[in-house]
């Protein structure tokens, strides 16, 4: 046994905790602050939210910004329990991306993975990539895998403003730690003062993801379901080390220390949530604070208040927390808690941080009654009614409509696996779907698992989600910010569009169990994109299909021929290793 006192365990002690992502640094401009305009400030010249379609319109500021990342396994224990990880420059959670709307983002992805060697790719959550599919990220589908040993130069634009994450797409490694917050800075979406930077939402596992992956994807229902053994705000939470049967060689002491937020009073301050979990649907909250949502994903919005806010896997809300002036020397518990009701599957569903004026003490706070309600009941977004985006689209009827159905079956061989329309997606490494279209290649055996959708032509794609299951869904759709026409419970009704002249859009929604989830998108971006569950769970386990928007412009695409190498170096590693895809590859 090895553990050291329970000290400070008590809901919203103060320990040694600390906020990774403390403010902006300087050469990244407050939009709200006039400054004196640089080659790299503004780059947006006199474009807002409001007026600037940012589908059509992005800038392009000649700025490059590069990143080096060093992927490689490290031990890690953000809450007192140590375990293996896999890391970006031994960092846990990885490094902050940050640019400006319009400038280039260079990422060199060095894979040092080993002990045993597993391939990588990374993909950055929520951006177009309109003619730079194949920087993606996704392996199967845009790219074959970085090899052992292999580099990879990611390129591409930043295409939009305001809050995401990246994080690796191949199995579950980001599970395992492979993830990080991105901000691009672009025009005033709201006043505020302070930019506090990204609160990371996660749940948190102390197993390996590795061995989580071969558990979910089993012939064993018991295996199935996994729960979450924590909960992170910024990669900090306190564990009770007591809890559980540790063994000889296990470490784990319970006084972490939780992440901790300076606030000011009077001033207003901006969050950038973002849930980069693994299972479960985050409720954020601050006791004694209300929350203004500004932007759901990569989408500002007309502002609303409330005091809870909920986040589905991949889905980010920025929010404004304006300080009281009498809040001086005060302290309070910041929380995010796993949805309850079947929602999430955890033995410890609560993250606590503080927020502190001044000084920081143990604060001795309690949580809006909205925010336990909220916790206990309710497990999908907030209505969608309530949101609008800043920049208003008015949706035409789609050209095509699919149906697609969300199940959960067996497999001939026994496994539980998710299905769409009764296919269980499976990558295929060393075919990337996008790179075989690219070639125009039309010959391409188009293997069934790959669930490959082809929409050819058409302008306008509608595509009806239904989910008759007790599990909620947060599904992604890669490339696109697609329209949120309904959602709910039951069937959809086949008419009803809500707030029809400017519905909310956003690139992940949460389907909710036993209903539907309705969205659309213009077919402007050629590509094979990505439309997943993202529980990495599920999508470990087959609930995937591949979007194939205007194949014909795919192979005008200019591919680099550093893709056709990593397939090559890819193809070669695999020659003399066998790859053991325990799961669909994503
Ligand atoms: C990667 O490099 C290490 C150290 O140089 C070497 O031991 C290993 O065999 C290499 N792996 C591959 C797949 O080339
Ligand atoms: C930690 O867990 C043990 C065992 O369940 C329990 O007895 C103890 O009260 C817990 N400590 C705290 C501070 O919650
Ligand atoms: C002890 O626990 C640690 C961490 O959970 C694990 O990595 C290790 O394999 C275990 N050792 C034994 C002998 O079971
Ligand atoms: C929160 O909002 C309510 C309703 O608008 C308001 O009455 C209350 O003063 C606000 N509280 C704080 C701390 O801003
Ligand atoms: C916390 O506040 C409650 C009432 O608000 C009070 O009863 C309790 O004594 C306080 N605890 C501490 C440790 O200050
Ligand atoms: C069932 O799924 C498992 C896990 O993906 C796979 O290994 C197996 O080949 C599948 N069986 C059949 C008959 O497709
Ligand atoms: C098309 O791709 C498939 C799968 O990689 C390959 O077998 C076939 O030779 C390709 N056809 C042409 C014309 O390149
Ligand atoms: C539109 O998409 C449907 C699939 O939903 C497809 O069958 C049809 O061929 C497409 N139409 C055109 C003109 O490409
Ligand atoms: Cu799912």
């Amino acid at each position: 046994m090895h553990f050291t006192t329970l000290v400070a365990l008590a809901l919203g002690s103060v320990v040694a905790g600390q906020n990774n992502y403390p403010n902006m640094p300087v050469d990244f401009l407050q939009t709200t602050n006039p400054v004196t305009p640089l080659p790299q400030g503004k780059p947006w010249g006199g474009a807002t939210a409001q007026n600037t379609n940012p589908y059509t319109n992005p800038p392009n500021t000649g700025v490059i910004r590069s990143f080096d990342f060093t992927i490689s396994r490290g031990k890690i224990s953000p809450d007192g329990y140590e375990k293996n990880a896999l890391l970006v420059n031994n960092q846990f959670p990885g490094p902050l991306i940050e640019a400006n709307w319009g400038d280039t983002i260079q990422v060199t992805v060095h894979n040092e993975i080993v002990g045993p060697e597993e391939g990588t790719a990374l993909h950055w959550h929520g951006l177009l990539q309109h003619g730079t599919q194949y920087m993606d990220g996704v392996p199967g589908i845009s790219q074959c895998p970085i090899p052992p040993n292999g580099t990879f130069t990611y390129t591409f634009n930043a295409d939009l403003y305001g809050t995401s994450w990246w994080h690796s797409h191949y199995s579950a490694q980001y599970v395992g730690g492979l993830f990080g917050p991105m901000i691009i800075h672009g025009p005033s979406i709201a006043n505020y003062d302070i930019d506090v930077g990204p609160v990371l939402l996660t749940d948190y596992f102390h197993k390996d993801y590795y061995s989580l992956v071969e558990d979910v994807v089993s012939t064993d229902f018991n295996k199935v379901l996994q729960p979450s053994d924590n909960n992170l705000i910024n990669g900090h939470n306190n564990f009770n080390c007591s809890t559980i049967t540790l063994n000889s060689t296990a470490k784990c002491t319970s006084n972490a220390g939780v992440a901790t937020f300076q606030f000011t009073a009077g001033k207003t301050h901006r969050l950038r949530l973002i849930n980069a979990g693994a299972e479960g649907m985050q409720k954020f909250s601050i006791d004694g604070h209300n929350l203004t949502v500004i932007a759901q994903d990569f989408v500002p919005v007309n502002p609303y208040d409330t005091q809870v806010v909920t986040l589905g896997i991949g889905q980010r809300t920025d929010v404004l927390v304006k300080a009281p002036a009498g809040y001086k020397g005060k302290s309070f518990t910041m929380r995010s808690s796993l949805a309850g009701n079947g929602c999430s599957i955890t033995i410890q569903p609560d993250a606590t941080a503080v927020v502190y004026y001044d000084t920081m003490h143990t604060p001795n706070t309690t949580a809006w009654p909205a925010f336990l309600d909220s916790v206990a009941h309710q497990c999908a977004n907030d209505p969608i009614s309530i949101t609008t985006p800043l920049y208003p689209m008015k949706p035409t009827p789609p050209t095509t409509t699919k149906e697609i159905d969300i199940n959960f079956a067996q497999n001939e061989t026994g496994y539980w696996l998710w299905t769409m329309n009764d296919v269980s997606f499976r990558a295929n490494y060393n075919d990337p779907v996008f790179l075989l279209a690219a070639t125009g290649n039309d010959s391409y055996p188009m293997d069934p698992e790959w669930n490959v959708y082809n929409f050819g032509t058409n302008s306008s794609i509608r595509i009806v989600i239904s989910n008759p299951g007790p599990a909620a869904h947060p599904m992604h759709l890669h490339g696109h910010n697609f329209y949120v026409l309904d959602v709910g419970t039951g069937a959809w009704d086949g008419t009803t569009i809500v707030n029809a002249d400017n519905p909310q859009r956003r690139d992940t929604q949460i389907v909710p169990a036993a209903g539907y989830l309705v969205i659309q998108f213009e077919a402007d971006n050629p590509g094979a994109w990505p439309l997943h569950c993202h529980i990495a769970w599920h999508v470990s386990a087959g609930l995937y299909v591949t979007v194939l928007e205007r194949p014909d412009e795919i192979t005008a695409t200019k591919v680099p021929s550093i893709m056709a190498q990593t397939c090559r170096d890819w193809s070669a590693f695999t020659g003399g290793y066998v790859i053991d895809q325990i799961d669909s590859g994503l």
